[in-house]
């Protein structure tokens, strides 16, 4: 799209003018051409400053989490490559699911500023306030087999833990196996599904919901946005840019068999170990001592008997 190849170079020149006769000459249209795109973008929200014989200067940027600001000086190998950004959809798992189906290469995003029917676990609501949090998936096709993939989550989870931190000051935990707390309380969840036959992955969806500027009666009871708890708006743009980056990195790290080293820094990052807890499952219940998490992704729970039991889904709750 021409607005898109008018804001990168932009986005190339960030320090001074770009005349009208660059951008038309570079892009290979007309004058008339550039000047009716600026106008569009000016009303996508980007403020763009005209200055006689010097030409445009962007100003300030919409916050709106588009392809070309989510992928501006993102270093990231994998995730990421291509983003399909929408104002509205049901879900953004079913889009990237149907995409993965069709061939979609590994790595792609699907992101939007709302939905209508996002989905928890186990057929649960995810309440998607429009332009406040970030609601997206990713595709990955790892090469892993079936029963490996909750190391995905936790891939997934430390990725947005450790984000937390280096933008804020927050302390962000992690609650397993797919819940991101900031003073108790959930900022994130993430919904990983798969498509795989019995010994082979075909791919893996990733969906991640985050609070990020949402107000929060907006949201269900014992929920909270990275706003609220940090007291001031965060650039959507910057936190997602950066979940993209860590999630590179360590999805790097788990392709290449360091689960281990996920499984350390994902622990470092959890409060609930050494914690007594009650793990519901449907309608079966299990409490004991959170003791660890092993190389699968499992909880294990020392019991009251003495004896270690793994647990492989469910949720949480601490009891004290
Ligand atoms: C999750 O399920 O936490 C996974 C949420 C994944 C959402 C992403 S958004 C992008 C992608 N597209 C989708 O359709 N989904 C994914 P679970 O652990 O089952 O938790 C669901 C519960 O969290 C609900 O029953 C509510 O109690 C609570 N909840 C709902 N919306 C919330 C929100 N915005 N913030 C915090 N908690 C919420």
């Amino acid at each position: 799209m021409l607005d898109d190849k008018i804001l990168n170079y932009f986005k190339k020149h960030e320090e001074g003018y770009v005349s009208g006769e660059e951008l038309s000459r570079e892009l290979g249209v007309s004058r008339a051409a550039v000047w009716k795109h600026i106008e569009n973008l000016r009303e996508e929200g980007y403020s763009i400053e005209a200055f006689p014989h010097l030409g445009y200067r962007i100003l300030s940027i919409p916050d709106r989490l588009t392809e070309v600001e989510l992928k501006w000086k993102l270093k990231a190998d994998i995730v990421a490559k291509k983003i399909y950004s929408y104002k509205e959809t049901a879900s953004t798992n079913n889009i990237a699911y149907d995409l993965a189906i069709h061939g979609e290469k590994e790595g792609s995003v699907v992101i939007a500023e709302s939905q209508t029917a996002g989905r928890g676990r186990m057929d649960r609501k995810w309440l998607s306030p429009k332009s406040k949090g970030a609601y997206f998936s990713v595709i990955l096709r790892p090469d892993i087999l079936p029963k490996e993939v909750s190391g995905i989550t936790l891939v997934a989870a430390l990725s947005v833990a450790k984000t937390i931190r280096e933008i804020t000051d927050l302390a962000a935990f992690i609650k397993w196996p797919n819940d991101v707390l900031v003073n108790k309380q959930k900022v994130c969840g993430i919904l990983t599904e798969m498509n795989a036959e019995t010994d082979k992955i075909n791919f893996v969806i990733i969906g991640i919901g985050i609070n990020i500027n949402t107000k929060k009666e907006l949201l269900p009871k014992g929920a909270t946005s990275i706003m609220e708890e940090a007291g001031a708006e965060i650039s959507r743009i910057d936190m997602v840019r950066s979940i993209f980056k860590n999630l590179d990195k360590y999805y790097k790290i788990f392709n290449n068999g360091h689960i281990d080293k996920i499984i350390k820094e994902y622990k470092e990052f959890s409060n609930f170990l050494g914690t007594r807890v009650r793990v519901t499952y449907h309608d079966a219940k299990i409490e004991g001592y959170a003791v660890d998490v092993d190389n699968d992704g499992a909880l294990i729970l020392r019991m009251d008997s003495g004896l270690n039991e793994r647990v492989l889904a469910g949720d949480v709750t601490m009891l004290r």
